[in-house]
């Protein structure tokens, strides 16, 4: 049995990117027998760019929670849970800190961007991919699923993962990210030279999963692409029509040739229209079950065993890093 561990911040409703690049993923990955996972929300990271006002942040942490469920994930199969529940993240993270350089947090894409965008610089922005190193570690996980974004954070969750076990012993598996070929980098809507993403300050640039059939239209049809109106798949020079054409593919589950091959002559509207469409169907079910699940008590039943499940892991684990370092007393 191999461990598998994800997460996604509780930052916003979450995205179509979010969707199709993370969750869809963990959802056939569950099927797999050999593999036990482990998805949290991630809500320590939720706070490093700035404090949510309280009762905003709890409600994104169970609309996740809800999410994860309706996107098809389950219990039986999927240990869920909230990562601040299992107190473990916060202390390998710290240990984390401590074993990581200044520099090389300094060099993070993320943080460098996120930084860039705000006024204030918090310290938390930039200790970030140390706690995502303990959340994965805690658990030796062999694969980490991903979006494309993710990857740099992923070398260096494999780097400290090396320094603590030369320096200690083996401790921690070193982890494999898992990023699909196609998908892993869904561009926002309205600059396809930037991500998709649910913290945009631009609500026109990402489809959010609680859209309705109109709201995804008019996003969709408002969609930057360019004006030369051949329906091509050609990243570099038509981002905007080759990110529709992703979507497409990735929501429908076929091949970019196939798709290309089936809009080969329409017009760009026709195309805008079918991806409407084909969005819609995918999250109206989606839609009904997290409308279900919101106020259900079986979610909190299901964020209970994950904890528990969760927490028995990462208790052996920092109990192990502790004797290695030979923090507090040795106990029997
Ligand atoms: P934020 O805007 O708060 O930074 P985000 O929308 O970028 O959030 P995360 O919570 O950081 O999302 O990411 C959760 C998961 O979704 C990660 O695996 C990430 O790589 C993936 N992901 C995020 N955005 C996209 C995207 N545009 N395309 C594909 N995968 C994505
Ligand atoms: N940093 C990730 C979310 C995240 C994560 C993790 C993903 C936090 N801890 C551990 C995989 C494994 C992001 O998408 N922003």
């Amino acid at each position: 049995m191999k461990n598998l561990v994800s997460g996604i911040q509780p930052t916003g409703i979450i995205t179509l990117g979010n969707y199709l690049g993370a969750i869809k993923n963990f959802k056939l990955l569950q099927d797999n027998p050999d593999l036990k996972l482990f998805i949290f929300i991630a809500d320590l990271h939720a706070i490093t760019v700035s404090f949510p006002e309280k009762e905003k942040l709890r409600q994104q942490i169970r609309s996740l929670a809800a999410f994860y469920l309706a996107c098809g994930l389950e219990s039986e199969k999927t240990n869920l849970f909230i990562q601040s529940e299992v107190k473990e993240h916060a202390e390998l993270g710290y240990i984390m800190q401590c074993l990581s350089h200044v520099g090389e947090l300094n060099r993070m894409t993320q943080y460098k961007e996120k930084k860039a965008k705000g006024e204030a610089s918090p310290t938390g922005l930039l200790t970030y991919p140390t706690l995502m190193a303990g959340d994965i570690l805690l658990y030796d996980a062999e694969f980490v699923p991903v979006g494309d974004d993710q990857k740099q954070h992923l070398e260096l969750t494999r780097d400290l993962a090396i320094r603590f076990n030369n320096r200690f012993g083996e401790v921690f598996k070193v982890p494999e990210p898992i990023i699909k070929p196609l998908g892993a980098r869904i561009k926002s809507l309205t600059n396809p030279d930037k991500k998709m993403s649910k913290s945009d300050d631009n609500p026109k640039s990402y489809i959010n999963m609680l859209e309705t059939p109109a709201q995804i239209r008019n996003k969709i049809k408002s969609a930057v692409t360019d004006s030369d109106g051949v329906i091509r798949f050609d990243p570099e020079n038509k981002p905007g029509i080759s990110n529709l054409l992703i979507i497409y593919a990735t929501v429908t589950n076929t091949e970019i040739k196939t798709v290309e091959a089936q809009f080969k002559d329409k017009s760009y509207a026709e195309l805008k229209e079918s991806l409407a469409q084909v969005i819609t169907a995918e999250i109206e079910p989606i839609q009904a079950r997290y409308n279900e699940l919101i106020n259900s008590p079986y979610l909190d039943e299901i964020l209970n065993k994950g904890k528990e499940n969760a927490s028995f892991l990462a208790a052996r684990k920092i109990k192990k890093v502790y004797d290695k370092i030979g923090l507090g007393r040795k106990l029997k």
